[in-house]
């Protein structure tokens, strides 16, 4: 169906984790022929996203791009040394220049679709201008479902109540232990602006959410039935396109080598920093897995700030160790972890449960081993999504992020414990199957996009 009639800007916050899925669902657009408008910052956080939109724009010329130049924030004026909680603040308090942007665009458009994490800011200046406005939510159904809740539990003197679950009808209950501790604290940066971002809900025209009904019926159909909220479209799997490159030469050339099924791909994420001394925990649990392991090792969350080599972050001896296992292939360079997940000799997946990392395992149908860490806010609820589907097994201390060091003997166990698992290995192809028929022709993507589209194609 044609959609040229129909112009969209799309106001992505910054992070690869909010950014990816924005332009995959920029893609689906394009392939509707929409007209598309990208808003983006300057600066950005990180020299992945810089190449990654430079990359999206030159593969689709004919998408529109508007520059917000963000006014200085004074870091002292908000308690976070997190360079994206920083960036999410100055997005906002620069937001009011998106007035004069949206008016200057021809022709007019019919609606924006920006992140959760903006928009505050963003709902005076799209209800003053009568212009449509839709969350594109990049983490699960489940998430969204706290986040639509979250109002309810705030209570006169404005601090949050929690019992030891949060029962929301209609899903299973959410354990206090998965929240993140920054949540639980009301005068926290990320406590005030999930508050914030809980109370703009209900002013949308619709919520976009990467997931499916094969990984989250109950709460896609809990959101689609509660009075109040605005349709819920899940339109996931977005699938990975090809401006996401660059390709991973040397890594595929070592994937080729290996045996279908047998290498552990290890990664957690572009904003998870993880310690040292946990760095070499991992690694010792990778060695005494004995499997093949193809890892990708990052100590920062700031890529522009990652000078430290391999020898250093690992330690000498440990990377001698693994170098002369023949074992595993050790990466502290950006890769292309779709491309990866998807090679037929990746047959596990250990993960931090982002948002991004679990849909795309879904859609290979590739076996998690997921170690969340509590401090950032998804992973855990994320994982409780992939535990109730049944294709992960879980580094069970997981206290990862909490000053609890996972020991190597327990993670190399249940390496061996998942590369084994016939069970989780069927249920991840099953989910495989659901998440590829939701993406393909006629599949539930297409069908949220369409009734999205038809409704603005007057
Ligand atoms: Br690291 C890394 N290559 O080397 P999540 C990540 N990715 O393609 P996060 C690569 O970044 P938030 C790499 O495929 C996924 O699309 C990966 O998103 C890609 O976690 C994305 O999994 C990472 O959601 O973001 O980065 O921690 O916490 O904001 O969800």
């Amino acid at each position: 169906v044609i959609h040229a009639r129909i112009h969209v800007a799309l106001f992505p916050s910054s992070g690869m984790g909010h950014l990816t899925p924005f332009l995959r669902f920029a893609a689906a657009l394009l392939r509707c022929h929409c007209q598309l408008t990208l808003i983006t910052t300057d600066p950005v956080v990180s020299l992945a996203e810089s190449q990654l939109i430079s990359r999206f724009l030159s593969a689709f010329p004919q998408v529109t791009e508007k520059k917000i130049t963000l006014l200085p924030l004074d870091p002292a004026t908000i308690n976070s040394a997190d360079p994206f909680t920083l960036q999410w603040e100055t997005i906002r308090r620069s937001a009011h220049l998106l007035s004069p942007l949206i008016s200057s665009l021809s022709p007019p458009l019919s609606f924006i679709v920006t992140d959760i994490s903006l928009q505050s800011s963003i709902i005076p200046i799209t209800a003053n201008l009568r212009l449509p406005n839709y969350i594109l939510f990049i983490s699960s159904a489940r998430m969204f479902s706290l986040l639509a809740y979250f109002p309810s539990t705030k209570t006169d003197d404005g601090s949050f109540q929690f019992g030891n679950v949060i029962i929301i009808p209609g899903i299973p209950p959410i354990p206090r232990s998965s929240l993140p501790p920054v949540l639980l604290n009301s005068n926290s940066p990320f406590a005030k602006n999930f508050s914030e971002g809980s109370q703009t809900i209900t002013k949308v025209n619709g919520v976009l959410i990467n997931t499916f009904d094969g990984l989250e019926k109950q709460a896609l159909d809990m959101l689609n039935t509660v009075k109040g909220l605005p349709p819920v479209f899940p339109v996931g799997p977005l699938l990975p396109c090809e401006f996401e490159g660059p390709e991973s030469l040397a890594t595929l050339k070592w994937l080729e080598d290996q045996k279908e099924g047998s290498v552990l791909f290890v990664c957690f994420g572009s904003r998870t920093a993880t310690s040292k001394e946990q760095i070499r925990e991992i690694g010792m649990g990778l060695l005494l897995s004995g499997c093949k392991f193809l890892w990708v090792v990052r100590i920062k969350i700031f890529d522009k700030e990652e000078e430290e080599g391999l020898d250093e972050i690992l330690g000498y001896e440990l990377m001698q160790r693994i170098k002369s296992s023949n074992n595993g292939l050790v990466v502290k360079e950006w890769v292309n972890q779709c491309e990866i997940l998807s090679h037929k000799a990746v047959g596990g997946f250990l993960s931090h449960c982002g948002w991004n990392s679990v849909v795309e395992a879904a859609l290979n149908g590739v076996p998690m081993l997921a170690c969340p860490q509590r401090q950032f806010g998804d992973q855990r609820i994320n994982l409780e999504v992939v535990e109730a589907a049944g294709w992960v097994l879980c580094v069970k201390s997981s206290g990862w992020g909490e000053d609890v060091l996972l020991k190597g003997e327990e993670i190399g166990e249940k390496i061996k414990e998942l590369m084994a698992s016939e069970s989780v290995k069927l249920e991840a192809a099953r989910i495989g199957q659901e998440a590829r028929k939701a993406a393909g022709v006629g599949g539930s993507c297409e069908d949220s996009l369409k009734k999205l589209l038809q409704s603005w194609n007057k």
